[in-house]
C-alpha cells in the first residue's frame, strides 16, 4: 500500500490520525474529492474535501454513508467456489490461488476448443478510475484475444450526437451558469444525479435566471425550477424542432452565426418546415401555447443554457433527438459564449492515449464485438460463433442493470457457462457465479479519476489496507496474466507507473494536460486541465471535419442515418406489445414506463446500504391518478407491471407527478431482495434489449408496460 498522505493543512488534525486524500469512484459527473479519517488502519471519518471547488466540503447522500459500505458485514474477503445448484447463490471459500489456477484451467480448456473470444469481459461503472476500469477493461482481455465488450449502456447516443455535430464533447462550466439568463435542464434530475451542480442553479435562480426543467416526470429538480413542461417520453426531438420552428418564424434567430459557423442550415431550414408548433405539441402531448412559450423564453433569455444528460436518449430515437437539441445553441448562435450553448458532458477534454491503456499494438488483433445490452440473447445464443462459454464480471452488476433481465437470468443460468465474477458483494450476478473473487472497494486502491461534469483530475490515495483477501480490478489482472503465462511487462506494472505512462502519452497529443504530473496529482489533490476562462467552442472553430457546427453531417449520411437532425415516431419495437400473451381488459392501455435513477443508489451500487435502503423505501410506481382510476388502482395497492418481456409487482403511488400515459419506476434495486411482492425481481425484467438509433445504445426509457392490481 502506498503511504497514506497525510494532510498538512488540516491544523486541528489530531497527531494519532491521518487525513488520507481520495475521489469519488462512482458513476456521477461531480468526481467529487474525499477526505478520509484514518486511526490504526481503520477508516473513521469520510468527508467532502472542503478545498475541492466543486464538492465544497460536502457529499451527496449516496456516499455520505459511505462507511457503511467500506464496512458492511457483507463485505466479501475470501474468493469462493460455487457448491450448490448453478444460481443458488452457495459458495465454500477457496484460495486466490485455487481459485485463479481454476480460472486458467477453464479458460485453457475454453480456448482449446472454440477460441478465446468465447470469454467474454463484462464490466461497466462501478469505478469509474483510469487503472481500476480503462486499463483493467484493455491490456489484459487484448492479449488474450477475448471478445470485445461495446459499453453501449449508458449514454452513447447522446455522445456520438454530440461528437458528430460539434466534434467534441466539451461543455459549459458549472460555474458559467452565473451568466446564463435561461437555463433548459433537459431530460437530466441533476437533484439526484450530479447533486454538486444544484448550488449554481439555485444561485443562477436567485439572480433572477429562469429554470426550466423538461421530463415527463417531476423530478426533484423540477420541483425547484419555475416550469416544469412534461413531454411524451421519446418526443423530445419534435419539441427540439418544433421550437427552432418557432425561433425561425419570429426570426429570432442568428442568420449571421448559422451562416459563419455552421453546414446544413438551408436544408435543415426546410426540414424544420414539417414541425410547425401545432405538429410538435400534437407529438408531445403539449399545449401548442407551451411549445411556443418555450422557444420564446429559450431564444429571447439569452445567454441561455440546454443542460442535458443521459435519461433523455435511453430510447430508439435518442441520438437524433440529441441532434435536434444540438441545433438549438447553433439556429440563436450561442455556441462559445458563456453561459449560453450546451452542457452535456465534458469528457472529451481528455481522451486517455488509447494505446498506452490498451496495448492493442503487442496484441493480437481485437476479438469480435458483443454488445453489453444484448447480454441475454448473446449468452442464449445470437452470439454464436463461437458461443460465449465464460464470462468474467466486475464493476458491474448486469442481472440488475441490464435490460430484459429475465433472458439475462436465463442466459446467466446456462450450465456449459462459466462465470467469474469479482465484486465487494454477493449481488444478483454474483449469485449466478462458478467462481466469485474479493473486491477491494475504493478505500483500499490506488487510481486517477476524470470528471464527466468538470474539468478536475483527482488522484486516489489508498487510505486502509484490503479488507481481508480482497484485491484490485487490476492486482487480479496481474495474477491471471501470470496464471495465462503472459509475460509483458505492461501486464504487471505498478498503478503508479500506469498513470504516469498514459499521462505523459496523452499529454503528448492534448493540450489541456499541459503541466499535469503524477506528482502534482499526489501532492495538490485535484489539478485542473488547462483549459482557459473561455467558453467551449469561444474561438468560432468545432473540430469537426468542416471545422463547423454540422446541422448535415456527411459522415451520418454516409453511415446510412437520416444526416439532418429528425424525430422519426420510431418508438417501441415493438416487442412488448407483440409478445404479450393476455389481457385486454377494462380500459386496459399499455402505458410507458421509464425507469429513471433512484436518489439514494447509483444504479445498484448501494442497493444494499442500510441507509440508503432506508431512503428509498419500497419498491413503487408513479402512476397519474386518471391512469389509476382507469383501473381501479388505488394509491398505496400493489400492482402487476407486464409486457411481453416479464413482470414487476410494486407498490402504486398515485399521483400526479407522472403524466397521463406514463409510469415511472426507479431503477437500481436488486432482485434478489424481492420486488413488493417478494418476488426475485425488479423492474428491468420488463426493460427493452433493442438498440438505439446510435452506437448501439440502450433503449430502456422505451418500454410499454400493461398496469394492474394485483389481485384482479
Ligand atoms: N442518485 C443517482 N445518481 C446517479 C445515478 C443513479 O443511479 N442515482 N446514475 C448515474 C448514471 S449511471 C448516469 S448515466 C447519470 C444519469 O443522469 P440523468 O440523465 O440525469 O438521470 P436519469 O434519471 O437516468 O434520467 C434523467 C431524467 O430523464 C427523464 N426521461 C426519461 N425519458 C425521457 C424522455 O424521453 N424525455 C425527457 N425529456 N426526459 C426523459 C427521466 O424521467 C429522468 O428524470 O446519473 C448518474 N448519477
Ligand atoms: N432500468 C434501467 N436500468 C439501467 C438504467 C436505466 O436508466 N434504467 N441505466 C443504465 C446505466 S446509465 C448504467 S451506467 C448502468 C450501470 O450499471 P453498472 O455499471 O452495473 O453499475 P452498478 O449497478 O453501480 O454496479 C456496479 C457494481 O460494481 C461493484 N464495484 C464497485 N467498485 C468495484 C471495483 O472497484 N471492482 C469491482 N470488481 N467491482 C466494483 C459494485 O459493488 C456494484 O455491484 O445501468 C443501466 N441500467
Ligand atoms: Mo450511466
Amino acid at each position: 500500500m502506498t503511504d497514506p498522505t497525510l494532510l498538512t493543512d488540516t491544523p486541528l488534525a489530531p497527531a494519532d490520525r491521518a487525513f488520507v486524500r481520495g475521489a469519488c469512484p462512482h458513476d456521477c459527473p461531480d468526481t467529487c474529492g474525499t477526505i478520509v479519517e484514518v486511526l490504526d488502519g481503520r477508516a473513521v471519518g469520510f468527508r467532502g474535501d472542503p478545498n475541492h471547488p466543486i464538492t465544497d466540503g460536502w457529499l451527496c447522500g449516496k456516499v455520505r454513508p459511505y462507511l457503511e459500505h467500506v464496512y458492511h458485514p457483507d463485505r466479501l474477503t475470501t474468493p469462493l467456489r460455487r457448491v450448490g445448484p448453478k444460481g443458488a447463490g452457495q459458495f465454500a471459500p477457496i484460495s486466490w490461488d485455487e481459485a485463479i489456477g481454476e480460472i486458467g484451467d477453464r479458460w485453457r480448456r475454453i480456448i482449446a476448443e472454440y477460441g478465446a473470444e468465447a470469454v467474454l469481459p463484462y464490466s461497466y461503472s462501478g469505478t469509474l478510475g483510469l487503472v481500476q476500469l480503462a486499463v483493467s477493461n484493455g491490456r489484459f482481455w487484448n492479449r488474450l484475444g477475448a471478445s470485445q465488450l461495446e459499453r453501449a449502456i449508458c449514454g452513447d447516443a447522446a455522445q456520438y450526437a454530440v461528437e458528430r455535430t460539434l466534434g467534441a464533447r466539451w461543455a459549459v462550466p458549472y460555474a458559467d451558469t452565473a451568466h446564463s439568463n435561461a437555463i433548459l435542464i433537459w431530460g437530466h434530475n441533476p437533484a439526484s444525479t450530479a447533486p454538486h451542480f444544484m448550488p449554481y442553479l439555485k444561485d443562477a435562480q436567485r439572480r433572477g435566471c429562469v429554470v426550466v426543467v423538461i421530463d415527463p416526470k417531476r423530478t426533484r429538480t423540477a420541483r425547484t425550477a419555475d416550469w416544469h413542461v412534461a413531454p411524451r417520453p421519446g418526443s423530445d426531438g419534435a419539441l427540439a424542432l418544433g421550437m427552432a420552428h418557432v425561433i425561425v418564424r419570429d426570426s429570432a434567430h442568428d442568420e449571421a452565426w448559422l451562416a459563419a459557423h455552421t453546414v446544413g442550415w438551408p436544408e435543415l431550414r426546410a426540414r424544420l418546415a414539417e414541425f410547425p408548433p401545432e405538429r410538435a405539441a400534437d407529438l408531445c402531448g403539449l399545449p401548442v401555447e407551451d411549445v411556443v412559450r418555450l422557444a420564446r423564453l429559450y431564444a429571447t433569455n439569452t445567454p441561455s443554457l440546454i443542460k442535458i444528460a443521459d435519461g433523455l436518449q435511453r430510447n430508439p430515437m435518442g441520438g437524433q433527438t440529441t441532434r435536434a437539441i444540438c441545433a438549438l445553441p447553433a439556429i440563436t448562435g450561442q455556441y462559445g459564449t458563456r453561459g449560453g450553448g450546451l452542457a452535456y458532458s465534458t469528457s472529451g477534454y481528455v481522451q486517455w492515449d488509447g494505446e498506452t491503456v490498451n496495448k492493442w499494438a503487442d496484441c493480437p488483433p481485437p476479438g469480435r464485438v458483443v454488445n453489453m445490452n444484448r447480454l441475454g440473447a448473446a449468452l442464449l445464443g445470437e452470439a454464436a460463433d463461437p458461443p460465449i462459454m465464460s464470462l468474467y464480471v466486475f464493476a458491474s452488476n448486469p442481472a440488475a442493470i441490464a435490460p430484459n433481465a429475465g433472458a439475462v437470468a436465463q442466459g446467466l443460468l446456462r450450465d456449459d457457462l462459466f462465470t467469474v465474477v469479482h465484486e465487494l458483494f454477493l449481488t444478483d450476478t454474483a449469485d449466478t457465479a462458478d467462481i466469485v473473487l474479493p473486491a477491494t472497494s475504493n478505500l483500499e486502491q490506488t487510481d486517477l479519476h476524470k470528471a464527466y461534469g468538470h474539468t478536475l483530475l483527482r488522484y486516489n490515495h489508498p487510505a486502509i489496507p484490503p479488507l481481508g483477501q480482497s484485491l484490485s480490478n487490476w492486482d487480479v489482472m496481474r495474477r491471471l496474466a501470470t496464471e495465462m503465462g503472459f509475460d509483458e511487462p505492461w501486464l504487471q506494472q505498478e498503478p503508479d507507473a500506469i498513470i504516469d505512462e498514459v499521462l505523459t502519452a496523452t499529454a503528448a497529443r492534448s493540450p489541456f494536460l499541459q503541466g499535469v504530473t503524477l506528482e502534482r496529482l499526489k501532492a495538490e489533490g485535484q489539478v485542473a486541465l488547462a483549459i482557459g476562462p473561455e467558453a467551449p467552442f469561444a474561438d468560432g472553430h468545432f473540430p469537426t471535419p468542416s471545422g463547423k457546427v454540422e446541422l448535415y453531417s456527411a459522415r451520418l449520411a454516409a453511415e446510412g442515418h437520416d444526416p439532418l437532425p429528425n424525430y422519426s415516431g420510431l418508438w417501441d419495437d415493438g416487442d412488448s406489445d407483440r409478445r404479450l400473451p393476455r389481457r385486454r381488459s377494462q380500459g386496459d392501455e399499455p402505458l410507458d414506463l421509464i425507469t429513471p435513477a433512484a436518489h439514494h443508489f447509483v444504479t445498484s451500487s448501494f442497493g444494499n446500504g442500510r441507509s440508503q435502503r432506508r431512503g428509498e423505501g419500497a419498491a413503487t410506481i408513479e402512476i397519474n391518478p386518471v391512469d389509476a382510476a382507469a383501473r381501479g388502482i388505488a394509491h398505496g395497492e400493489l400492482v402487476v407491471v407486464e409486457n411481453g418481456r416479464g413482470c414487476v409487482t410494486l407498490r402504486a403511488v398515485v399521483t400526479d407527478g407522472v403524466r397521463p400515459g406514463v409510469v415511472a419506476a426507479a431503477k437500481g434495486r436488486w432482485s434478489k431482495h424481492g420486488d413488493a411482492a417478494g418476488a426475485p425481481r425488479n423492474v428491468n425484467w420488463t426493460t427493452s434489449d433493442a438498440l438505439g438509433d446510435f452506437a448501439g445504445q440502450s433503449t430502456f426509457h422505451s418500454n410499454r408496460v400493461w398496469v394492474r392490481k394485483e389481485r384482479d
